[in-house]
């Protein structure tokens, strides 16, 4: 499994409605100028045939940025542009499948919402698990408690696996969320809601290099 140790600790992932008209490749591009080195294409709208120019571009942007680029949910876009691996939810394909569509070098990271859930999960063919959400989260329409950087220690003390935060991360959450044992830490609205992405990227770099 192709996914470098450690993890990075920033995971950013594209939001076109936050993008104002760019694409999710032009977004990959911005973020790994800015120093992400771990992208997630993120797009729940578009239908497949849409995305995969998107999808293609976005790879070769990163790729010659040297950074990684995983994409959320659909493992036949990832595996036709040859991205680096795919993050699955529980609406998507089982990790045993993906892993055997995209090989032993893809990264497959999986969503998970507790942290039963989450130890279940290191069981599975998978290089870094998703927890979340940890703090509460406009992002995601979900009925789910915010479930607080203790599930990620109480995961972190009974597996070695990658582990990801995810939901409602802001950048005065850094060092509690690394404390708790986050490898790497995703994110979505704090990243973009102050308009300048760029900025907040490094700022986030800096709490992470410290934290
Ligand atoms: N899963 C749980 S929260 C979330 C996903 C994909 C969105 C990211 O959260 P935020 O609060 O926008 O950074
Ligand atoms: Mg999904």
């Amino acid at each position: 499994m192709a996914l470098p140790a450690p993890l990075p600790p920033l995971y950013a992932i594209t939001d076109l409605g936050a993008a104002h008209g760019q694409s999710h490749a032009e977004l990959v591009a911005r973020l790994a100028a800015a120093g992400a080195r771990l992208i997630q294409v993120r797009e729940k709208s578009l239908p497949d045939g849409s995305l995969l120019p998107d999808v293609i571009a976005s790879v070769k942007t990163a790729r010659s940025a040297g950074a990684l680029l995983i994409v959320n949910d659909r493992v036949d876009l990832a595996l036709i542009a040859g991205a680096h691996g795919v993050h699955l939810g529980e609406q998507d394909l089982p990790a045993e499948v993906a892993r055997g569509l995209l090989g032993e070098n893809a990264i497959i990271g999986v969503s998970t919402h507790s942290p039963a859930g989450a130890l279940a999960a290191a069981g599975a063919p998978v290089d870094y698990i998703a927890l979340g959400p940890i703090y509460a989260t406009l992002t995601k329409a979900s009925e789910r408690p915010p479930l607080g950087p203790e599930a990620l220690a109480w995961v972190r003390s009974r597996t070695s696996i990658p582990l990801v935060a995810i939901g409602g991360i802001t950048l005065e959450k850094v060092a509690e969320v690394r404390k708790a044992g986050a490898d790497s830490i995703a994110l979505i609205s704090d990243l973009y809601s102050g308009g300048d992405f760029e900025g907040r990227l490094g700022q986030y770099l800096q709490a992470l290099s410290k934290a």
